[in-house]
C-alpha cells in the first residue's frame, strides 16, 4: 500500500502497565515483525508511555494540564521515556524496521494557547530517505506554564495533519472501542453517540485514556482505527480493523 500511515503503539502494549518500567518483550516482537512485513511505503510509529512514562510523570505531579517547573522531574520523565523509545527502536530494528528515535521534547512545544507546536518537515524528510521515525509521549515545553506531558494520542493528530497521513492506527490491548457490553462498536462518527460507554483506564494515566483518544480521533481529517495487536496485519493491508472512527 502507498501512502502515509502514523501507527500508535499503546503504552499498555508496548508495556506491562501494572509492572514498573517493564517492557512487553515477546507482544513488542511481535508487532516488530507485522510492521516489518508491512508493504506501507511510509510508516510514522508514535508510542505511549505505558509503565515508563506514567507512573514517573504521576509521582511529579504532571500531566498534560499540571505543569512543572522542577527540571529534575522533567529529566527524570524525559528518560524514562528515552528508555522505553530505545527499547521500541531496538524490537523494530531487530526485526528489520529502519527505525530510528525522534523526541518530540527536543523539536516541539505548546504554545500560549495550549496549541501544540510540532514541526514535521523533519519527519518527512525522514520518510523520504527511507527511515520509520519512532516518536513518543513525552515532556513538553509549555509556554507559560514550564512543562506539561504530551500524550501519544496528540502527537499523532498533529503529525497526520502536518503529513497529511492518509490512514492513522491506535493499537491498543482492547480489540476496539468497546459498548457498555463489551462488543466491539464497529464506526464511531461523533462523541456524543459513544461518550457515555467510554470509560477510564484502568491503570495509571495521566493524559486521559479511551475518551481522550476517541475525542482527539474525531478531530482529524482522515480515517482512524482502534484495534488489538492481532489486527495490525489487517490494518496494514488497508482493511478495517476493531473500530473505525472518522469525525
Ligand atoms: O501514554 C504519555 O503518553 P500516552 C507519555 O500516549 C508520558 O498518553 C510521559 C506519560
Amino acid at each position: 500500500m502507498t501512502g502515509t500511515v502514523v501507527l500508535k503503539l499503546g503504552g499498555s502494549v508496548v508495556t506491562e502497565k501494572d509492572q514498573p518500567e517493564t517492557v512487553a518483550g515477546d507482544r513488542l516482537a511481535a508487532l516488530a515483525r507485522a510492521i516489518a512485513s508491512s508493504d506501507v511505503s511510509d510508516i510514522v510509529v508514535v508510542h505511549g508511555g505505558g509503565s515508563f512514562g506514567h507512573p514517573h510523570a504521576a509521582e511529579h505531579g504532571v500531566s498534560s494540564t499540571d505543569a512543572t517547573r522542577d527540571p529534575e522531574a522533567v529529566r527524570d520523565i524525559a528518560a524514562a521515556m528515552e528508555n522505553l523509545n530505545s527499547a521500541v527502536v531496538g524490537a523494530l530494528a531487530d526485526a528489520g524496521v529502519a527505525a530510528v528515535p525522534v523526541h518530540p521534547f527536543s523539536a516541539g512545544y505548546r504554545d500560549a494557547d495550549g496549541d501544540l507546536e510540532l514541526p514535521t518537515g523533519h519527519i518527512a524528510a525522514m520518510l523520504e530517505e527511507g527511515f520509520v521515525p519512532v516518536l513518543h509521549g513525552d515532556v513538553l515545553t509549555t509556554a507559560g506554564d514550564g512543562v506539561t506531558i504530551v500524550s501519544g494520542d496528540d502527537l499523532v493528530v498533529s503529525v497526520t495533519r502536518g503529513l497529511d497521513a492518509d490512514r492513522v492506527g491506535l493499537c491498543s490491548t482492547v480489540p476496539g472501542v468497546l459498548d457498555e457490553d463489551g462488543d466491539v462498536i464497529p464506526e464511531i462518527t461523533a462523541f456524543e453517540d459513544v461518550g457515555g460507554a467510554l470509560g477510564g483506564s484502568d491503570a495509571t494515566d495521566v493524559t486521559g485514556g479511551m475518551a481522550a483518544k476517541v475525542r482527539a480521533l474525531l478531530a482529524l481529517g482522515s480515517p482512524a482505527f482502534v484495534f488489538g495487536p492481532d489486527a495490525l496485519g489487517d490494518f496494514f493491508a488497508g482493511d478495517d480493523a476493531g473500530t473505525r472512527i472518522e469525525g
